[in-house]
Order: C-alpha cells, then sequence, then structure tokens
C-alpha cells in the first residue's frame, strides 16, 4: 500500500448506510444546504487515519427531479457523501415498513405486528420485495463508485440483503456487515417469513460483526437452525465457504466529551445547572422515545420510589430528555401521550407550588447542553427493553470524571456486557427493582461510586469508536486475505 514515491496509499472505504451523515436542505431548484451531523459513526470514522472514508446513503429527502438530483450529488461530493435516490412509495414500504414495522421490533423482541393478521400477511410480501428493490438500488450506486481494493462496509438491519446483491456483481468485492441493533434468538428469528432468504443475504458477506458475543451466537444457532449449515467457532461454513462471524462493541469518540467539559458556554450551563437544582440529587434519562427504551417502565419505576422513600421526595429530580422519533406511526403516537399522561400523574402526586419531581422534555438536546446534563448528574438511568449497544450510557460515563455518578443500567442493553461491574444492573421490567436500585444508587457510599466510576470510565476511554472502526475493517482485510490463501491451498 504505497504509491512509487513511498508515500502510504490510504485504503478507501465505502460506508454505506441507510442515511448518509447530512441533513439536506433545498434553498432553491439546483441549491442545497447540507449540515452533517455528528453522530457516533461519523465520528469513529473520522478518527480512522488509516482509510479514506466515502459514504453511500439516502439523504432522507424525496428529490423527484434530475435537477435536484445533480445539484445535491454535486454538494454531497465535497463532504465525501454519495446519495442513493429513494422515492416516496419505496420509502414507504421499505423503510417505515419493512424496515421499521417488521425489522426493528423483531429484532427487540417485540414480535411481529399484530394488528390484522390477513393485512399484515398481503403487505408483508409487498414491503420485503420494496426491501429487496431498495437494496438493490444502494448496491448499484456501491457498484457504481467501487474501484479494485476498496473495502465496503454495510451496516445495520436496513441493508441485510446488501452483501448479496454486491457479491452478484462482484465475487472479489471485499463486503462487511455490521448490525446496530441485538440479533434476537434464532427462535424470535424464525418467525420471520424471510428469515431464510435475509439470513442467506447477510452470509454473502465476508465478515459479519455484532455488538456482542451472545448477538453473535444467536446469528450462527439461526443460520444452523434454519439454513441446516454448520456453525465453527470461526463463523458459519457453507460448502466449503466461510463467513466470518464476530463481536466488535461500538464505544464513543471519549475524547471529544471528556474536551467539550472545558468549553466556557459548557461550564456555563453547568453552573446554571447546578444552580437551579441546589439541594437536590439530579437523576437523568437520555433516549430517543422509542419503544424499545423503556421510558415508561423507568417513570413507573420512578414513581414506585417516590412512593415508598417519602424522605426523598423533594430531594430528588428525574430529568427525561427523550427526543421524539418516527411521528407520523399511531404507535409511537401512543407511546408520547402514555409517557405524558404517567409524567402528568406523578407531578400532580408529589409536586409542590414550587417544585415537581419530573421535568420531561420531548425533544432533542444539542451536543454542549447535553455533555453539561450528564456532567451534573447523580444517577442516570437507562432501561432499555432491548438496545444494541446504548451509547447514552457511555456518553454519561465519559461526563463524569468528577461526580462519579452512579450508572443504572439495564441487563438488555449490549453495554451490560462492558459497564456492567461498574453499574448497577436492573431488569427494566421489573419496577420494584429498578425503585429499589435507585435507591441504591442514591445512598451508595463516595468510595464505591469512586470504585465503579474508574471500572467504567477506564473501559470507556479504552474501547473507543475509531478502534471499533479499525479493528473490524482490518479484521475485514485478513479474512479476505485468509480466504484467498485457503482457496490456494
Ligand atoms: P440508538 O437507538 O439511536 O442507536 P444510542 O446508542 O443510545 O441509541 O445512541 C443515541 C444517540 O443519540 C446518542 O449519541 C445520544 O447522545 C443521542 N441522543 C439520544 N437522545 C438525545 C436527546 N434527547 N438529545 C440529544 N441527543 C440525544 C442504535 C442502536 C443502539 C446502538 C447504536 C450504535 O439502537 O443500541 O448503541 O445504534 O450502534
Amino acid at each position: 500500500w504505497e504509491r512509487p514515491d513511498g508515500r502510504p496509499i490510504r485504503q478507501r472505504l465505502l460506508v454505506v448506510a441507510n442515511r448518509l451523515p447530512v441533513s439536506a436542505v433545498r434553498r432553491g431548484e439546483d441549491c442545497w444546504s447540507l449540515e452533517i451531523s455528528a453522530g457516533g459513526l461519523v465520528s469513529a470514522l473520522l478518527g480512522v487515519k488509516e482509510f479514506e472514508a466515502r459514504w453511500i446513503g439516502w439523504a432522507g429527502v424525496n428529490v423527484p427531479d434530475e435537477v435536484g438530483q445533480r445539484a445535491l450529488t454535486r454538494a454531497l461530493a465535497e463532504k465525501r457523501c454519495i446519495p442513493v435516490f429513494l422515492d416516496e412509495e419505496i420509502v414507504h414500504q421499505y423503510y417505515n415498513g419493512y424496515c421499521n414495522n417488521i425489522l426493528w421490533p423483531l429484532f427487540h423482541y417485540l414480535g411481529l405486528p399484530q394488528e390484522d393478521r390477513l393485512a399484515t400477511t398481503r403487505s408483508f410480501q409487498s414491503q420485503f420485495t420494496a426491501y429487496q428493490k431498495a437494496n438493490q438500488m444502494f448496491a448499484d450506486v456501491v457498484n457504481k463508485h467501487y474501484e479494485e481494493g476498496d473495502v465496503v462496509w454495510c451496516h445495520d438491519y436496513h441493508l441485510m440483503f446488501l452483501p448479496k446483491c454486491l457479491k452478484d456483481y462482484n465475487s472479489k468485492m471485499k463486503v462487511g456487515w455490521f448490525l446496530h441493533t441485538p440479533f434476537p434468538s434464532s427462535e424470535i428469528h424464525r418467525t420471520l417469513p424471510s428469515r431464510s432468504e435475509l439470513l442467506r443475504a447477510v452470509l454473502a458477506a465476508d465478515l459479519v460483526g455484532f455488538h456482542t458475543y451472545d448477538y453473535a451466537r444467536h446469528f450462527v444457532s439461526a443460520c444452523t437452525r434454519i439454513l441446516g449449515l454448520e456453525g465453527t467457532p470461526e463463523g458459519v461454513e457453507d460448502q466449503g465457504r466461510l463467513t466470518r462471524v464476530a463481536a466488535f462493541p461500538i464505544g464513543i469518540d471519549s475524547e471529544r466529551f471528556i474536551r467539550a467539559l472545558e468549553v466556557p458556554k459548557v461550564q456555563e450551563h453547568i453552573k446554571e445547572l447546578k444552580e437551579r437544582f441546589s439541594g437536590r440529587k439530579v437523576m437523568l434519562g437520555v433516549d430517543r422515545l422509542d419503544m424499545i427504551k423503556g421510558i415508561p417502565q423507568k417513570i413507573l419505576a420512578f414513581e414506585k420510589f417516590l412512593e415508598e422513600n417519602p424522605y426523598w421526595r423533594d430531594k430528588v429530580v428525574l430529568l427525561q430528555i427523550a427526543v421524539p422519533t418516527r411521528t407520523d406511526v399511531p404507535e409511537y403516537q401512543k407511546l408520547t401521550s402514555q409517557v405524558h399522561e404517567i409524567v402528568g400523574r406523578i407531578n400532580g402526586r408529589f409536586g409542590t407550588l414550587t417544585a415537581v419531581p419530573i421535568h420531561h422534555l420531548d425533544r432533542s438536546l444539542d451536543f454542549h447542553a447535553l455533555c453539561a446534563l450528564y456532567a451534573v448528574t447523580d444517577v442516570a438511568l437507562v432501561t432499555s427493553l432491548r438496545d444494541g449497544m446504548n451509547l447514552v450510557s457511555y456518553e454519561f460515563v465519559a461526563c463524569q470524571d468528577s461526580k462519579r455518578g452512579v450508572l443504572i443500567l439495564s441487563e438488555f442493553a449490549g453495554a451490560a456486557q462492558s459497564l456492567g461491574a461498574g453499574a448497577i444492573l436492573v431488569n427494566p421490567w421489573n419496577i420494584t427493582e429498578v425503585a429499589s436500585a435507585i435507591g441504591q444508587a442514591l445512598n451508595m457510599p463516595a468510595e464505591e461510586r469512586e470504585k465503579r466510576h474508574r471500572h467504567n470510565f477506564e473501559h470507556v476511554t479504552t474501547h473507543t469508536a475509531q478502534q471499533w472502526a479499525e479493528f473490524f475493517v482490518s479484521e475485514l482485510n485478513d479474512t479476505v486475505i485468509e480466504a484467498q490463501q485457503r482457496i490456494r491451498k
């Protein structure tokens, strides 16, 4: 990997995800303004110096006209992004339908949609067809931009068909696929009508990655039980071809969070928050408003805690920041009303003229405001019913080096496997258990908090997003080299 003059050539990495890491707003017929959204994946890949990353994905907007498409493509090219244009019907069937209505709940153990069995079965087929079609559209764009030697890294449940589509184009393409959600037990996966097609399509990849060893094991079991293939310690074997399957737990750009605490604006925020909540312990929840995050269960556990511990009623406040997502979906609207209703009831029950026990915000916070909140928090409550990893727990730990706050963490979040020794682990369905964990966290002696925090801080700062990305891509390169050697033998 060197040029003739000895300068290293950086390997090109094509990162393919449903959404590009930008928000695009149309300002005129051929004019777009773009803003990069600094999510975990973006920070992870910006930090990886040996690859030159390009992004391929949907820009999140419908652009029916060619003038608009050409202008957006040009604008995105400056950000090293390449768009896949999906029309409204495809987005409806593939993204809202198959991805979010079928795969997302199933992978989080919430089952397949129940409403009307027959209608679901009929629409299931058309949604699955749209899913395959959309994946093929992503593959077409990848194939158009692919150059020999590139690494193609496909992300998440939206693109399970992509490895197959890519290998059909070019069997020599280096293809990795990583799942950000849990992969459920094979008993859950086998209820999916398209269970075999999806597994086979993923197996076309050279390397398949998950956040935890358990998810990798579930995937291998699904392949052995449903497809009758052979599972090996390395992965899954089909007629002599091995697909490597392994765990690659994601991390965060911890330095970015630690550095943010020094920013004057953040320091100012911290000061304001401390004054605002002086004399009270601060508990914090930060989630997308999604069924899987267990927000109603968390708030009910807090209510139980207040019910049983009158001493704490005016000495603790819960700040729940919930970013609304998928607001057009009735189930999500129902969840929002349910949360509002519970919060209203608890504030009515335990509030006073001057203070309420729960501050619930239906909104997203900017990065600096979020860091300040993490920094003043005494107890963070991450009680997802299921969660691939959960990065909020990592971000909280990164911002807690002066406070040594306590993390209450669901045992069903992937993060429980990495932060389990430092956090108080709970079953989020057991409200009594969560309520008693709140009591334990609030009363925890400083020494124990210190010990637990050190453990987690060490983990969060040594298992970063950059390392995760480097590790996955170097494993993918090695896997392909080993496979070639095996074939030569
Ligand atoms: P998510 O389900 O989105 O990600 P998570 O890992 O917690 O869950 O990441 C959420 C991100 O959004 C965090 O960076 C957090 O700071 C931010 N965020 C959440 N609520 C916010 C708010 N109110 N205001 C501002 N920012 C907010 C999916 C999987 C996870 C997996 C990740 C990464 O569902 O399990 O950890 O991908 O693989």
